[in-house]
């Protein structure tokens, strides 16, 4: 068995103290066969979430939301095989009609065993968690063009080394167009995710099936800690299990961490509870904030400050590297 590199990672534990003081030394050894992936290289990744930043803020029913989309249809649609876009006209909290569209770049269509990748591509039309500008649209480099970014070097990747199992990547829209904060309309209640609400009740292929899915969403700020949220929990243990041990036997400890937080409601939400697919999210927890999101969340300071490719790095590397596992029944 070549292109098969072994790591094994010892862990001394100190387990217990007899009443003499004598420390029983347990050792507890984890090894974990890693296949041969690609590197994930960062600094194309970065230049993919510059890219989406210079267009602007991509709110829905934008000139700058249109020319994004045509960009990420055209470098999604040259990296896969097979590339649909999904519109539709989706219902906002006010009303407002959203033209949206889910991008779907798909390798090895017909392949049995699958993945499926997402992120949202759409940015927040207002920035209700700051203090000033509430109502101007986020530039949203974490939120939004983080995990696109990871998402299109994985594309990149993909087409570089192609595995045998199928993958499928999702950009959703209309992700953060969700009630805000100081909207004086009645609680409306399922007014985020809009793009995957809408994919998740007409997937873009009849019965489309999916073994698991991972979700990005705001991977890129600067020491970023994922956490087990809530709803992948409930919904995927098992999968954030097998990410979360290769994410540690890749050296990415500092990264992913094993504490479980609140439920979130995110696109994987509504792919769990209504297409069954089991679907983790690689969300940033920050203990520091209310909110429990990062410093930057829905502020005008949703900027490169909150990028850092090391970050982006770890994720993607960690979800190449559960391809390439998958791909080779490890
Ligand atoms: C809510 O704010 C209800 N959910 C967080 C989902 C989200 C918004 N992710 C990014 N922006
Ligand atoms: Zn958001």
């Amino acid at each position: 068995m070549k292109n098969i590199v072994f790591v094994s990672l010892i862990a001394l534990v100190f387990l217990a103290c007899k009443p003499n003081n004598q420390t029983i030394e347990i050792e507890k050894v984890e090894s974990m066969q890693l296949a041969e992936a690609p590197i994930f290289n960062e600094d194309s990744a970065f230049a993919q979430l510059e890219k989406q930043l210079s267009f602007g803020p991509r709110v829905p029913n934008t000139a700058a939301h249109q020319e994004a989309a045509n960009y990420l249809q055209k470098i999604l649609g040259h990296y896969a095989d097979t590339l649909i876009v999904q519109k539709a006209e989706l219902k906002a909290y006010d009303g407002t009609i959203l033209k949206a569209s889910n991008i779907i770049g798909s390798f090895n269509l017909t392949a049995q065993k699958r993945i499926l990748l997402a992120a949202h591509w759409d940015t927040r039309p207002f920035a209700d968690q700051d203090e000033e500008g509430l109502t101007d649209p986020i530039l949203g480099a974490n939120d939004g063009a983080s995990g696109v970014a990871v998402l299109l070097e994985i594309a990149r990747q993909l087409q570089l080394t192609p595995p045998e199992i199928g993958i499928d990547i999702i950009l959703f829209d209309a992700e953060d167009y969700g009630q805000p904060a100081f909207s004086e309309d009645p609680f409306v209640r399922d007014s985020y995710c809009l793009g995957s609400q809408y994919w998740s009740k007409n997937p873009h292929i009849p019965n489309y099936q999916a073994d698991f899915g991972i979700l990005l969403d705001m991977v890129g700020a600067p020491n970023a800690l994922f956490t087990h949220e809530g709803t992948s929990v409930n919904y995927a243990n098992e999968y954030l299990h097998k990410v979360w041990s290769i994410a540690h036997a890749l050296g990415y400890n500092s990264y992913f961490s094993y504490l479980q937080t609140n439920a979130i409601t995110d696109d994987h939400l509504y792919v769990n509870a209504i297409t069954g697919i089991p679907m983790i999210d690689i969300i940033q927890h920050d203990a520091s904030t209310n909110s429990g999101f990062g410093w930057y969340w829905h502020t005008h300071d949703d900027n490169l400050d909150a990028i850092d490719k090391r970050t982006l790095k770890a994720v993607g590397q960690t979800v190449l590297q559960t391809i390439y596992q998958e791909n080779q029944g490890l």
